[in-house]
C-alpha cells in the first residue's frame, strides 16, 4: 500500500502511528506528496487534494485520516485502536475534538501561508485560536487516562499536541501541565511518536 503524506502532516502522522501500533508499517510505503502541485496524483486520487490518502493494493484510494486509521484497524483484525461497545464513543469524540484542534491550527497556518498580508482577517484567526484554547482547557481538566494500549482518540491527541509544538512553538505547555505529563507518557509508550516528529 502507498500512504501519500508529508513529514509535516499531523493527519499523516496519525496514520503512521496507527499503522505502527497495528503492526502494519512494513506493508506501507510512505510517499511525500505536495498538495500545492496541481499535477500531483493526489489531485485525482482525492478530489479534495488533501493528504493523507492510502492507496490500497487493488488501487482503491481511501482518504481522510479517520477513514484510513479505521481501515488499518480493520486490516489488523478490528477493535484494536477503535474500541467497540460503550468505549467507542468517548474514543471517537476525543478524536473529533483533537482533529478540530488540528483543523483550527492548520487554518491559522494557511491564513499566513496563502493569504497576502492585506487580505488576512485577524478576527477570524482569533476565532480559530479560541477553539484551540477552549479545547485545550477542556482536555487539561478532563485529561484521558494513560494506558498501555492507546486508541484513536489518544493517537489524535498526541498528534494535535505535537502539531502545536511544531507550528506554535509549544506555548500550550506553559499552562497545561496535565497534558504535558500525558504526552510524555504517550511518547514513552509509543516509540513511533518520536520517530514521526514533524519537519518541513
Ligand atoms: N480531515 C482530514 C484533514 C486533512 C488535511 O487537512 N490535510 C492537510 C495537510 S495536514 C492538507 O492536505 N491540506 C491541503 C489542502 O487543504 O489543500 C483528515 O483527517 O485527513
Amino acid at each position: 500500500m502507498i500512504l501519500r503524506s508529508s513529514p509535516a502532516s499531523p493527519f499523516g502522522r496519525k496514520c503512521k502511528i496507527s499503522a505502527s501500533i497495528l503492526g502494519l508499517t512494513d506493508r506501507i510505503e510512505v510517499t511525500r506528496t505536495d498538495t500545492i502541485d496541481p499535477n500531483a496524483p493526489i489531485q485525482k486520487e482525492n478530489p479534495l487534494g488533501k493528504i493523507p490518502a492510502l492507496i490500497l493494493d487493488d488501487g482503491t484510494c481511501v482518504f481522510d485520516s479517520r477513514v484510513i486509521c479505521e481501515c488499518l484497524d480493520n486490516m489488523a483484525g478490528g477493535g484494536k485502536i477503535f474500541p467497540q461497545g460503550d468505549a467507542r464513543w468517548p474514543a471517537l469524540t476525543l478524536q473529533a475534538l483533537c482533529d478540530g484542534i488540528l483543523d483550527a491550527g492548520i487554518l491559522q497556518v494557511y491564513e499566513k501561508r496563502f493569504r497576502p498580508e492585506d487580505k488576512r482577517h485577524p478576527d477570524w484567526v482569533e476565532r480559530q485560536k479560541g477553539k484551540v484554547e477552549r479545547a485545550l482547557a477542556h482536555l487539561e481538566s478532563n485529561t484521558p487516562a494513560t494506558g498501555s494500549s492507546p486508541h484513536i482518540g489518544d493517537i489524535t491527541l498526541a498528534c494535535a499536541l505535537g502539531y502545536l509544538d511544531f507550528r506554535f512553538e509549544g506555548t500550550w505547555r506553559e499552562n497545561h501541565p496535565n497534558l504535558v505529563a500525558w504526552l510524555d507518557k504517550f511518547a514513552d509508550a509509543v516509540p513511533t511518536f518520536g520517530e514521526t516528529t514533524p519537519s518541513d
